[in-house]
């Protein structure tokens, strides 16, 4: 059953959305292409035809859905389409709302913070993704759930870098390893696992640089910093999570390709949600990568990195909560 059709039912959890905004306000870009855009399609109700379709076939090619998405999102109205005779803008949203819930349902979007100690989070992706700004949001998160969190400055590559994400773990108030000196991030990931160990760490996060001066240098080193880790903590990295930037949509989906054969990706977090209109490109990222996305960025403050909840998701994309 689709999410918003549960709406009136199910009043409480409505009401509990409502309480957190966060994805509302952060959506809001996106929410204005999809909601705004399928009610001008509309109007007060369509006779599906030729040039109906051809309308909306442009509208959910420029959403960004991806290629197949949209073929079946086609298919379903014109069977929706069979059986009633207008179609109104509520039927083609509960239509995406449902293959929005039927993609993500079955998703574990944990991360195992509580399974090992310390559990070592390796964060990855080109430069600009939002790697650095994510790991301050999550080390304040873990802390605000009474971790002991450190973080390891493993983008040697810049000393702004290392500034940086020193902002970040001040403002979230916990410990950093890192050496303005380090000529590779091999070493101090070494210090930093070997600290994590005796200061009794429960989650180690561990930034990594997006931007060396070719690809395969940059695999190269995700690979030393892996086996730098398994020296110590043989199972570990327990989560290798992949930051993609949002705001290029479904472009992002060929980095991802990239990462994915260096090392498995155990989670994607996906950036700058609120700085787009692309908000759909989720679906299309979710179905090629076949990894599930485990939060989602919708700002720059620290308690915009929001843990993903597709229902909230979709709801705000379409919806948001003005009309109560
Ligand atoms: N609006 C918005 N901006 C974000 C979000 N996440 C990150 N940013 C911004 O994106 C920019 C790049 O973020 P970084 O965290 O430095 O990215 P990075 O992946 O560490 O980049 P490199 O270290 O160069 O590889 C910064 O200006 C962040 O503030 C988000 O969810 N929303
Ligand atoms: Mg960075």
């Amino acid at each position: 059953m689709g999410l918003f059709k549960r709406k009136n039912k199910e009043k409480e959890t409505v009401q509990e959305l409502q309480k957190d905004d966060r994805y509302e306000k952060g959506l809001s870009k996106s929410r204005n292409r999809f909601k705004e855009g399928l009610l001008s399609l509309f109007g007060r109700g369509m006779k599906i035809s030729d040039d109906f379709m051809e309308n909306i076939e442009a509208f959910l090619y420029e959403s960004d859905l991806g290629a197949d998405v949209c073929e079946l999102i086609l298919e379903k109205i014109v069977s929706a389409s069979r059986k009633k005779e207008l179609l109104a803008y509520e039927d083609v949203r509960d239509i995406i709302a449902e293959l929005f819930e039927d993609l993500f349902k079955d998703d574990d979007l944990s991360i195992p913070v509580d399974s090992y100690h310390p559990c070592v989070i390796l964060v990855v992706g080109v430069n600009g993704a939002g790697k650095t700004t994510t790991i301050g949001k999550l080390a304040s998160f873990y802390r605000g759930e009474g971790k002991k969190v450190l973080i390891i400055a493993g983008d040697t590559y810049r000393a702004a870098a290392i500034e940086q994400l020193d902002i970040w773990a001040e403002r979230a108030g916990v410990d950093i390893i890192k050496n303005l000196e380090a000529k590779a991030p091999s070493g101090i990931v070494y210090d930093g696992i070997q600290a994590g160990l005796s200061r009794d760490s429960d989650v180690i996060l561990i930034d990594t640089a997006g931007r060396l001066h070719n690809k395969a240098h940059l695999m190269e080193e995700l690979d030393k910093i892996k086996r730098v880790i398994q020296k110590i903590i043989p199972e570990a990295p327990h989560e290798t999570l992949l930051v993609l930037d949002g705001s290029i949509g479904q472009n992002s989906v060929v980095q991802a390709q990239e990462f994915t054969k260096v090392t498995p990706i155990t989670g994607l977090i996906v950036t700058k949600l609120d700085g787009t209109a692309k908000g759909g490109s989720m679906i299309g990222i979710r179905q090629k990568m076949n990894i599930p996305v485990k939060y989602i960025g919708l700002g720059e403050k620290l308690e915009d990195l929001q843990a993903f909840d597709p229902v909230r998701y979709v709801h705000a994309m379409f919806e948001g909560f003005e009309e109560g």
